[in-house]
């Protein structure tokens, strides 16, 4: 953990290098990557197999392709009843605060008589890429599939690991609440490739989403503009902005959320109290030994983690800005909140008060927690319903509208060099005259 203090000499060159500091390791995929799309679009269901039985140890041809949906139902169906009721209840939430989501259609004369619009309509088939092993997470399952299904997509696919055969119901589970179309037993690089370019059994999809190691990543960033992708994810980031009122076990547990998810996540807390920041770091090294993910959140908290000091709350604001963080939780009163809030320009998604931890949102509270990460909320926005949607604008002309705005048209394509565009407006106009 790093300890910076605003007022120090020497501040701006260290959190320079807090925000330059990427952890995001492009790990020298990018060529084994491109050798596994290239081979998947030759050789399709062959290669999924192969790589399948290499990298999962799991034959496809004898133990089967995919995941029914009656054994996801099963799956449903056998979950504790308290996971259940809790599964059902993050799945109403998730998909009522993205039924409001939904964009509006536009439809409207202007002023010189044109009718103008857009109208969104949803992609015919997405994909959702579900890490295999401890990173299966069904609340990703639900924040990836919901925003889907709000959208109007017909096709849903799940891909997912099944390392030596094994499959999380609880993942399953989740895919049943969701409506998942269709499983495949497919992870990788590999994986990704059969859901942009298909497969014979494999059909393509039109958008892929979801979390994924290195891989995963830079398969999906090879493959974009094949397909569509949400964004290429980096590894979960935390920025606390408290003060001294708060209890320093509760936001040294806040910190450890997002420090359990990766060795390469971060979190940093922001105060204006020293002897609070002293607080909080010794109540995160009580708390790490307690907890099963341990050695995580200490490689984490060793290597990213940071404690800001900063004169005010409010000089926190500029400089959380530069991080766009993920996620930004201001454990402030209510009153506070909102001032701070006010000011933020650049994160995913901001906890306001001191009764919203992160986590509540990661499964219940009903945004997606699909989020920018690596400062790219200074650009973009957390996985949408929109994003699973295409908006088509539409025009039509009447012989007033083309006359007001025609010339225009032609003259500008005089200028351009591009005489048949000009000739495909001025024909209408001369037609039109008496
Ligand atoms: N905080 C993670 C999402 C997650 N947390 C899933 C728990 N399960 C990335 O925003
Ligand atoms: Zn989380």
């Amino acid at each position: 953990m790093r300890r910076l203090d605003a007022s120090a000499p020497g501040f701006r060159a260290a959190f320079d290098a807090l925000v330059d500091d990427r952890r995001e390791s492009d790990s020298g995929v990018s060529a084994d990557v491109a050798a596994i799309i290239a081979r998947v679009k030759a050789e399709g269901d062959a290669a999924l197999a192969d790589y399948t039985r290499r990298f999962d140890r799991f034959d496809l041809d004898a133990s089967g392709w995919s995941i029914s949906k009656q054994q996801c139902a099963a799956a449903y169906d056998a979950l504790a009843p308290g996971l259940r009721a809790a599964l059902d209840l993050a799945a109403e939430r998730i998909r009522a605060y993205h039924a409001a989501q939904r964009p509006a259609d536009r439809d409207y004369r202007d002023a010189a008589g044109a009718r103008l619009g857009a109208r969104w309509r949803a992609v015919d088939a997405a994909g959702v890429y579900v890490p295999g092993g401890r990173a299966a997470y069904p609340s990703s399952v639900l924040m990836n599939i919901l925003p889907a299904k709000v959208a109007g997509v017909e096709r849903i696919v799940m891909v997912t690991p099944t390392p030596d055969g094994t499959i999380n119901p609880v993942v399953m589970a989740a895919a049943h609440i969701g409506g998942v179309d269709e499983i495949w037993r497919v992870g990788g690089a590999q994986a990704v490739a059969a859901l942009a370019y298909g497969t014979d059994r494999i059909a393509p999809v039109d958008v892929v989403t979801g979390p994924g190691n290195a891989w995963v990543a830079e398969a999906k960033r090879q493959l974009y503009g094949v397909v569509g992708i949400d964004m290429v994810a980096g590894p979960s980031e935390i920025v606390v902005v408290a003060d001294a009122r708060n209890d320093p076990h509760v936001i040294a547990a806040d910190l450890l959320s997002q420090a359990e998810h990766d060795p390469t996540s971060q979190s940093i807390l922001f105060t204006d109290d020293n002897a609070f920041a002293d607080a909080v770091a010794a109540a995160v090294a009580t708390v790490i030994p307690t907890l099963a993910t341990a050695g995580t959140m200490a490689a984490s908290w060793d290597a990213n983690g940071a404690i800001v000091i900063v004169p005010t709350l409010a000089d926190a604001i500029p400089l959380c800005d530069r991080l766009a963080p993920e996620h930004l939780e201001l454990a402030v009163d209510a009153a506070e909140a909102d001032a701070l809030f006010a000011k933020v320009r650049h994160a995913g998604s901001v906890f306001l008060g001191r009764q919203t931890p992160e986590a509540i949102g990661d499964y219940v509270a009903g945004p997606n927690h699909v989020l920018p990460t690596g400062r790219r909320a200074r650009f973009s926005s957390g996985l949408s319903v929109a994003d699973f949607m295409k908006r088509t604008s539409f025009l039509a002309l009447d012989e007033g509208a083309l006359a007001a705005i025609g010339p225009a048209a032609v003259a500008l394509a005089e200028a351009e060099g591009l005489p048949a565009h000009a000739l495909s407006v001025q024909n209408r106009l001369e037609q039109a005259k008496p």
